[in-house]
């Protein structure tokens, strides 16, 4: 494998193995939340794909813009100058380097708590003076993306006959709700390290599920993103769309479910041309929550995972590696 010296640091750059796609066009299912079957095609889509796409979502486009435009600007600072914001735990910049066991990928981002002093904080370490205007078009965003993003649990419950509508959206409500905010920038990989000498792609961010309820995306509107079918073995490329929402099944929801929504693997593709913005706000419970599955699932079933907390799960994942189903551990055998 190619490695590089940037920063004095030797990485070990991956490249996409798997790269069967299928041979068949797939529809990516497009959610409209201002129309009566937004349950329904939730709860489709998430029993098939454990993804979909969301438009008319309410999230105004100027705090879309205001957030993109400041994100541009970190990302354009000298290295030296980011990585004042301090390492990514829990709130700070990382270059290449995703987790601690040895993963990584064409890609640098700011991970952000749901605590906007400690941001801030964060922040103006990087930019050496008050990030008035990054704080303000972060806070915005995260406060009505977290609103979409609630609809949407409570769409889904309904569309899933739970008991009580909020029940998933209260969890993300919770002021100790431990959602999670990430920023990643792809800058566009030099052709000569785009592709190994099988002819395989550079991995952007490599082949993960994302651990909490759901995961919320948006991105500029360059390509990169893919997704795994149920079958475990075919990758899709998701077309990009910045005007519309992205969102993923996560791992707890997993559970939640009984087993019946799987958290949706995916993947991105380093960009030879054009560098790549995305911005995901990570819907997660509060870290004593017990995540187990809904009541009105079961009727008299058992559950197909041990009872844990989220701290729990939390604790476990940080030992694994990206790739890993770190649902297994949980499994009930
Ligand atoms: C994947 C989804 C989110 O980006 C993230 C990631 C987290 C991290 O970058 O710190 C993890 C990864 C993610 C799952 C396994 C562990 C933890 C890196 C890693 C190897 C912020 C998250 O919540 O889980």
């Amino acid at each position: 494998k190619p490695t590089s010296t940037s920063t004095s640091v030797q990485y070990s750059y991956s490249y996409i193995r798997n790269c069967k796609t299928t041979t068949f066009p797939i529809i990516i299912p497009v959610v409209d939340l201002s129309k009566p079957d937004a349950k329904t095609l939730i709860v489709n889509a998430c029993d098939e794909f454990g993804f979909f796409k969301v438009i008319n979502h309410g999230v105004p486009m100027d705090s879309i813009s205001n957030l993109e435009s400041e994100a541009v600007n970190f990302f354009s600072l000298p290295f030296h100058q980011k990585q004042q914001a301090g390492p990514p735990n829990p709130s700070g910049y990382g270059n290449k380097k995703i987790g601690v066991n040895g993963d990584v990928g064409w890609v640098e981002y700011l991970h952000l708590t749901n605590d906007q002093n400690y941001n801030s904080m964060r922040l103006s370490l990087a930019f050496g003076h008050n990030p008035h205007k990054f704080c303000c078009a972060l806070s915005e965003y995260m406060c009505t993306v977290r609103k979409m993003g609630c609809e949407i649990l409570d769409l889904m419950a309904e569309g899933l006959n739970t008991e009580q509508k909020n029940v998933l959206s209260k969890l993300v409500m919770d002021k100790e709700s431990d959602s999670v905010f990430r920023l990643n920038h792809y800058p566009p990989c030099p052709p000569e390290m785009g592709l190994n000498n099988n002819g395989e792609d550079m991995v952007g961010f490599g082949e993960h599920t994302d651990p909490q309820i759901i995961s919320l995306l948006r991105s500029n509107n360059t390509s990169g993103l893919q997704i795994c079918l149920k079958d475990n073995k075919s990758w899709i490329s998701v077309p990009p769309d910045h005007n519309s929402f992205f969102v993923n099944v996560g791992d707890c929801l997993q559970v939640m479910t009984n087993g019946r929504f799987k958290s949706v693997k995916h993947r991105v593709l380093a960009n030879g041309l054009k560098s790549r913005l995305s911005m995901i706000y990570f819907c997660g419970p509060p870290l004593g929550k017990k995540i187990t599955p809904l009541h009105s699932l079961m009727k008299g079933k058992q559950s197909l995972y041990k009872e844990f907390t989220w701290f729990e799960y939390k604790k476990s994942a940080y030992a694994t590696r990206l790739a890993d189903n770190r649902l297994r551990h949980f499994e009930r055998i």
